[in-house]
């Protein structure tokens, strides 16, 4: 995606189509005035104070289409060099204007003109307003004057222009996959999950077909935790505020959790993380040198706050549940349990098909003596453990300072969303504070106690954002074994092909599957379009060929191509999708 800001010439280019329409609005709105109008990463805004006005989608045409007349007038960009009161002097009737003259240093002021239009501006612009004519204004909304909310509410209008027609188009169209990427959108087309400001921001509901998904994702992971020695508990998703004092979150972590509650004499607070909780289970009972490493994991229930305006669909919420581990070993098993978790999420993507990620060291900010536990020995321990185990496994990385734990150094796996900056997936970290904080122990093989480390791993990071991010990898074209309903049946005429077409949909029912049969009364082009809409795996059409002949007919989402098979092969089919996690939106695995 190309980043507006960051190249000089579309800069500039952005900059002037950006003059072009505060000219093409103060044409069709003469009492206009105009704040700032930058060029950002996505391309330009203005922010306009149009008086009562507030924008609407057809104001949008009407502003382009004057728009492109300026662009055709092909008028010269002038730069002029004026001084303080010269500025105030032409500009002295737009306080807009003034509020930016008089914060402006002594000396000379530029300004811009195209024909009937001057704008103050430091430039720089394209020679000709005719260079600007490949643009689009791409979307609207309200913005606070200098984003504070006690003043007037201005019109903000984006848009983005490119130097030929060609790019614009492909532009565009880029931007349009990514809406469509975007598992905001999927969430809502396909039911998977709703939000309602009564109920919180930033707290999801699953629909039923969410849930689903839900399931079968932590289902998926536990099994490949238990086969790896994992064992599981069940925890509350609160806790007293003295375990939080005690691990240290209450001192370097408060800042992200919601405020505490009074219950009788107790203090409770909803819990941030589980490990508190998992140091408890560790040290309800005594354990050998030999017991270890101890995986205690758990799908767990979090609250955390975050702020109102960091909050998007299920990839950043308030409340969420980790599929989260706290692995207790001896110093001397630290290599060994973390390449194994390296490698549990390298075999994790592998399977799901995940390509696109990179790895990211997060360290400590040595200055940073609020937020980081201080021990410099113990961080510096740690952070060359973890870049040994690294190197050793040969992963290319980058170093993050500041972005560690409170409690120790991580490595993160960073993916990019469709729409917005890169996160975190999955994470793993490793801790010599909380079992000393917790006072844990086991006894090594001189009969002697000592103190284990922890390693906090999530895989999926979080249920809700790993949700998020396979809805974008796959498009919502989710694979056989994530799809909430795999196989439609559509007789292709409901008077001639019904018999048929519910044999075989019993078959697929009898075999296990998931499978819908859709036998109203419509057009067989209107069932398609809305079985299309829904990305079910696969697409049973079935007619008067498929009747004669006793075959099946089927279209995989995503696809236009229609296939013919027997019922028998069309079951081996599904079986080796499921087997293989099979991705309808790449080519081939
Ligand atoms: C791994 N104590 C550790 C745990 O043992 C921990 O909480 N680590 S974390 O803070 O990095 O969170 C784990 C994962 O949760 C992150 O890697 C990220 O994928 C996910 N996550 C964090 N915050 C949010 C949020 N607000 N919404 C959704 N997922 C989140
Ligand atoms: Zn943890």
């Amino acid at each position: 995606m190309i980043n507006f800001k960051e190249n000089e010439e579309l800069s500039k280019l952005n900059h002037s189509c950006a003059h072009l329409m505060a000219q093409a609005i103060k044409h069709l709105y003469p009492e206009a005035k105009f704040w700032v109008g930058p060029v950002v990463e996505e391309g330009f805004y203005y922010d306009i104070d149009l008086g009562d006005k507030k924008i609407v989608e057809e104001d949008l045409d009407a502003i382009e289409k004057e728009m492109k007349k300026c662009a055709k007038d092909s008028k010269n960009i002038i730069r002029k060099e004026i001084s303080k009161e010269e500025a105030l002097e032409m500009f002295g009737e737009d306080p807009y204007k003034v509020d930016l003259i008089e914060r402006m240093e002594d000396g000379t002021i530029t300004c811009y003109s195209q024909g009937d239009f001057t704008d103050l501006c430091r430039g720089p612009h394209v020679e000709n307003t005719k260079l600007c004519k490949n643009f689009k204004l791409t979307k609207f909304s309200g913005a606070y004057w200098k984003g504070d909310s006690n003043n007037k509410m201005l019109q903000r209008i984006y848009g983005v222009c490119l130097p030929t027609p060609e790019e614009l188009e492909a532009h565009l169209a880029e931007l349009e996959e990514m809406k469509q990427r975007d598992h905001r959108k999927i969430g809502k087309d396909l039911d998977i999950f709703m939000v309602s400001d009564l109920v919180g921001k930033g707290m999801p509901m699953y629909l039923p077909n969410g849930y689903f998904i839900w399931e079968q994702l932590e289902n998926y992971i536990k099994g490949k935790e238990k086969a790896l020695g994992y064992l599981h508990v069940l925890t509350p998703p609160l806790g007293n505020v003295e375990l939080y004092k005690t691990s240290g979150h209450w001192d370097h972590y408060k800042d992200n959790m919601f405020p505490k509650m009074d219950v009788e004499d107790e203090e409770f607070v909803l819990r941030p993380m589980n490990c508190p909780h998992h140091m408890m289970i560790y040290s309800n009972s005594i354990h050998s040198y030999r017991d270890l490493p101890i995986r205690i994991a758990e799908i767990a229930r979090d609250c955390r706050f975050e702020t109102s305006g960091s909050l998007k669909g299920i990839e950043r919420v308030r409340t969420f549940c980790q599929n989260d581990s706290h692995i207790f070993v001896t110093p001397e098993q630290i290599e060994q349990e973390f390449s194994s978790v390296v490698n549990l999420i390298l075999d994790t993507y592998k399977e799901l098909g995940i390509e696109n990620f990179r790895f990211e060291l997060s360290l400590r900010d040595p200055e940073d003596k609020v937020k980081y536990y201080p021990d410099d020995e113990m961080w510096n321990n740690a952070e060359s453990t973890l870049r040994n185990v690294l190197n050793d496994l040969g992963y290319d990385y980058v170093e993050k300072i500041g972005e560690a734990a409170f409690y120790g150094p991580k490595l993160d796996v960073q993916v990019k969303p469709a729409i917005g900056p890169e996160y975190t997936l999955s994470t793993c970290q490793l801790d010599f504070c909380l079992p000393m904080r917790f006072e844990l122990n086991y006894i090594d093989s001189n009969g002697e106690k000592k103190t284990p480390v922890v390693l906090h791993r999530a895989v999926f990071g979080t249920i809700d954002r790993f949700m998020a991010f396979y809805l974008e990898e796959t498009k919502g074209y989710l694979p056989l074994w994530l799809a909430p309903k795999q196989v439609e049946v559509i007789p292709v005429n409901i008077q001639y092909h019904e018999e048929y077409a519910a044999s075989v949909y019993e078959a697929l029912k009898n075999a296990g599957f998931r499978v819908e049969f859709d036998n109203r009364n419509e057009k067989l082009g209107y069932k398609l379009r809305e079985s299309v809409i829904k990305k079910i795996p696969y697409m049973l059409i079935l007619g008067q060929n498929e009747v004669d002949n006793k075959t099946i007919s089927y279209r995989r989402a995503g696809s236009e191509e229609t296939t013919t098979v027997s019922l028998e092969e069309f079951i081996e089919l599904l079986n080796s999708d499921l087997v293989n996690k099979t991705r309808y939106d790449k080519k081939s695995k």
